[in-house]
């Protein structure tokens, strides 16, 4: 099944790349849309070339996964060449994801990177609805609680005075909003989707990984084309590709495919509450060994953020009980008012 016994050093390694990653991601995707000078690359370029990427990336995990190449070959005919129902399948999240990914940097062009960082929080409310509702999982009233109080915790963790330097380019703080907004929405469906996919069979995570980035070149090329196929046409693919876009690529690249990995091993809700927790951890060692300064943001959105990762690991039966008790009290009540 997906789920594989791993152990929990190896889990903490995984969530803690990926929550770094994503910060130093944001970070570098804003600089090179707005700081860094020169002529501006194509953003949709970037999400197609990603996509590539990450294909080859997986490839190489599913040679190494399958051990032989004559295996590596049967694996590709029978869940890729010979599967176009899968493919299709896979199509829906890649789809999903390549607005998602070119939305990021629709807002990161508007919007200063830690405004981005703390709005985009409420990804992890929208993620637990999805699962709710696309899993069929229950999430008692305390665990939802716990959620709201994550998604508090985490914005006040990232709460960053606005940035001084001066940026290059016009801004349209509203279209950076609406880009978060359906950022939010396409990273709680696409991620509960892909989960569903991954762990409703024995299929490999590389073969989902790649049956999803397929389609996800197929879709961000033709993204390419209707936002900006004559300038493309005219000035080239990697036009105003400097060290830090490939940069901002490889970080794009590392971190998707990370986020497949905890998403196989956890659930996209754990992955919220982790991620919270290795900023919180990350921060505090930054304190120890560099002399970071802590504010009262951070600490008041720390303790939220621990209170909140306790509550929602409290057993379920525990509020189903007081229920429980509740009920059987008002009931005994009502009979001794009868
Ligand atoms: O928003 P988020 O993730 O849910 O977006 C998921 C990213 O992972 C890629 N992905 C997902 C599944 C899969 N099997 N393969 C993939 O490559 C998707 O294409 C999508 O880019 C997070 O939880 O906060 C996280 O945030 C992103 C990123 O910071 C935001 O989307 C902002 O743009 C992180 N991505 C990177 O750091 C590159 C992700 O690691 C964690």
């Amino acid at each position: 099944m997906a789920n594989e016994n791993v152990s929990v050093v190896f889990k903490l390694y995984c969530l803690t790349v990926m929550t770094l990653v994503a910060a130093a991601y944001t970070v570098a995707l804003r600089y090179t849309r707005t700081i860094s000078s020169g002529d501006l690359y194509f953003s949709t370029t970037a999400v197609c070339i990603t996509e590539v990427f990450k294909l080859i990336l997986s490839l190489g995990m599913l040679t190494k996964e399958t051990g032989s190449l004559v295996k590596l070959k049967s694996t590709i005919e029978e869940h890729i060449i010979f599967s176009p129902k899968e493919l299709l399948k896979l199509s829906v999240p890649s789809v999903v994801y390549a607005i998602q990914n070119n939305m990021a940097f629709v807002a990161l062009s508007n919007l200063d990177a830690a405004v981005y960082q703390v709005t985009y929080q409420l990804k992890i409310p929208c993620t637990a609805l999805c699962t709710v509702l696309m899993l069929n999982r229950s999430l008692s009233r305390l665990q939802w609680f716990s959620v709201f109080m994550l998604c508090g915790g985490v914005t006040l963790v990232q709460w960053r005075p606005a940035e001084a330097t001066k940026v290059q380019i016009e801004q349209n703080p509203f279209m950076g909003f609406v880009a978060i907004a359906v950022a939010v929405l396409c990273s709680g469906f696409a991620g509960v989707y892909f989960e569903k996919v991954l762990k409703s069979s024995d299929t490999s995570l590389w073969v989902r990984n790649i049956q999803m980035y397929l389609s996800g070149i197929v879709v961000t090329l033709i993204g390419v084309y209707v936002t900006d196929g004559d300038k493309v046409l005219e000035k080239g693919f990697f036009f105003g590709y400097t060290p830090w876009v490939c940069f901002v690529v490889f970080l794009s690249s590392v971190g998707g495919l990370y986020t497949s990995v905890v998403v196989k091993y956890t659930d996209n809700i754990m992955k919220g509450f982790s991620a919270a927790a290795a900023i919180v951890l990350s921060t505090i060692a930054s304190v120890l060994l560099f002399g970071l300064q802590i504010t009262f943001a951070f600490a008041s959105g720390a303790i939220l953020v621990c209170i909140s990762i306790y509550l929602y690991g409290l057993p379920k039966q525990d509020t189903s009980r007081v229920s429980r008790l509740d009920a059987s009290a008002e009931s005994k009540q009502k009979l001794i008012s009868v």
